[in-house]
């Protein structure tokens, strides 16, 4: 049977390295698109990306989702059967400070890819993944679900919903297989340091080691729906391998403050938290040495407070379920963190 191809933009982020890895263990011929930077951004896909002339199923182009002629070569040259975008400025609190950019790549970058299927002429063999966020919810009421109405908190959010509506045209406007996966907060070992679970567990390790002493947090009050990547790379594969495209929600349907996953992390670590003070003055202890302060510059302008996922739809149309807990989530991230740490 011949071989389906798929080109993924954002491949060097957390998710485009497990679906990456996802589909080339599906027998596929994967591409992806990184991007020029000063320093080696393909950390994530060393172990796939070995000797570049002896490769048949795995390619890295130059591109930029900003720059719409890069957009639409590669998508010429390769014609993939699928094409997943998970291009993105996607650290919410940074949206605050480059929102034009935010949106630029967020919400025009997938115009860009969409409108270059349809210019291609190749809305009949191409299907399109959008990543589209829990976060375009952002102030509505949990638990939320796909009938739930977007209430988005972030220029970050905003340009998802965009995002998320021009694939909803492109889908009826020109009959393209265009589906939106609406995924909640999901983490791993591969998950950017600057995201609050990733930056919790390698300070933590690297306390415990004494190789830091502090941990700076802003909101510790917020609650999010955590899952791990891997289990919600299979399920944009799964929307994708279905006859029509739909939107889905893709969540655990458990909800955990920010302050409820340090104590986890900490139990496994064998530390015991002690907390003190209210608000800013709030500080976390372990073995009578303070080492969790609140800093006010990680709060965000605007907060989204709550997230619960409602991910039944996805559960009965594809079948999908997670493989990990939020335990077994930290310990993995905990684990790597300490491998790492040797
Ligand atoms: P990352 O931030 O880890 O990865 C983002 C990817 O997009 C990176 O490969 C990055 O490249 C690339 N990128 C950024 N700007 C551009 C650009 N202008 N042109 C081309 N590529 C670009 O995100 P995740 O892997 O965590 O998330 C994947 C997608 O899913 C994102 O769209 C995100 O918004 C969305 N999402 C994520 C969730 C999560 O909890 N992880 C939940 C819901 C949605 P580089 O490596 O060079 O920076
Ligand atoms: P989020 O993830 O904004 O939900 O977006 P993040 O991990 O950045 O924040 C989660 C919550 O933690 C609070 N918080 C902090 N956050 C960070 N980053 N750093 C801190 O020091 C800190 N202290 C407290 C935040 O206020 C927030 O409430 C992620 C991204 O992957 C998006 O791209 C994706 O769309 C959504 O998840 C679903």
């Amino acid at each position: 049977m011949k071989k389906k191809t798929s080109l993924i933009f954002g491949i060097t982020g957390q998710d485009g390295a497990y679906l990456a890895r996802f589909l080339l263990s599906k027998n596929y011929i994967v591409h992806g698109v990184k991007r020029r930077s000063s320093s080696l951004n393909t950390e994530r896909l060393d172990d796939i990306y070995i000797d570049p002339h002896n490769r048949t199923n795995f390619y890295l182009h130059y591109g930029d989702v900003a720059d719409s002629t890069s957009v639409l070569k590669i998508i010429s040259e390769i014609k993939p059967d699928e094409i997943y975008n998970l291009a993105a400025q996607s650290q919410v609190r940074v949206s605050f400070d480059i929102p034009e950019y935010t949106a630029d790549v967020v919400a025009l970058g997938t115009l860009r890819i969409l409108d270059s299927i349809k210019t291609l002429k190749l809305h009949k063999k191409i299907k399109y993944y959008q990543a589209g966020s829990s976060e375009m919810f952002g102030g509505a009421k949990p638990p939320q679900n796909e009938k739930t109405n977007f209430y988005p908190r972030s220029p970050y959010a905003v340009s998802k919903v965009f995002a998320h509506w021009i694939t909803i045209n492109y889908r009826e406007a020109y009959d393209i297989f265009a589906c939106n996966g609406i995924l909640f907060n999901h983490e791993s070992p591969f998950r950017g340091e600057t995201f609050v679970t990733k930056k919790i567990v390698n300070a933590m390790c690297k306390i415990k080691k004494g190789k830091q002493k502090k941990l700076y947090l802003g909101n510790l009050y917020s609650k999010r729906d955590w899952g791990h990547s891997k289990d919600y790379v299979e399920a944009m594969w799964m929307m994708m391998q279905k006859k029509y495209a739909k939107d889905y929600v893709i969540s655990t349907g458990n909800q955990y403050t920010i302050k409820e996953f340090i104590n986890l992390s900490a139990k496994y670590l064998r530390m015991k938290i002690t907390w003190k003070g209210k608000g800013l003055k709030e500080k976390g202890f372990w073995n009578n040495k303070e080492i969790i302060s609140i800093d006010k510059n990680y709060f965000r302008p605007t907060e989204v407070e709550s997230l619960l996922g409602d991910s039944k739809f996805a559960k009965k149309e594809l079948k999908w379920r997670p493989k990990y807990n939020i335990n077994s989530l930290i310990s993995e991230m905990i684990e790597e963190e300490n491998k790492k740490l040797k």
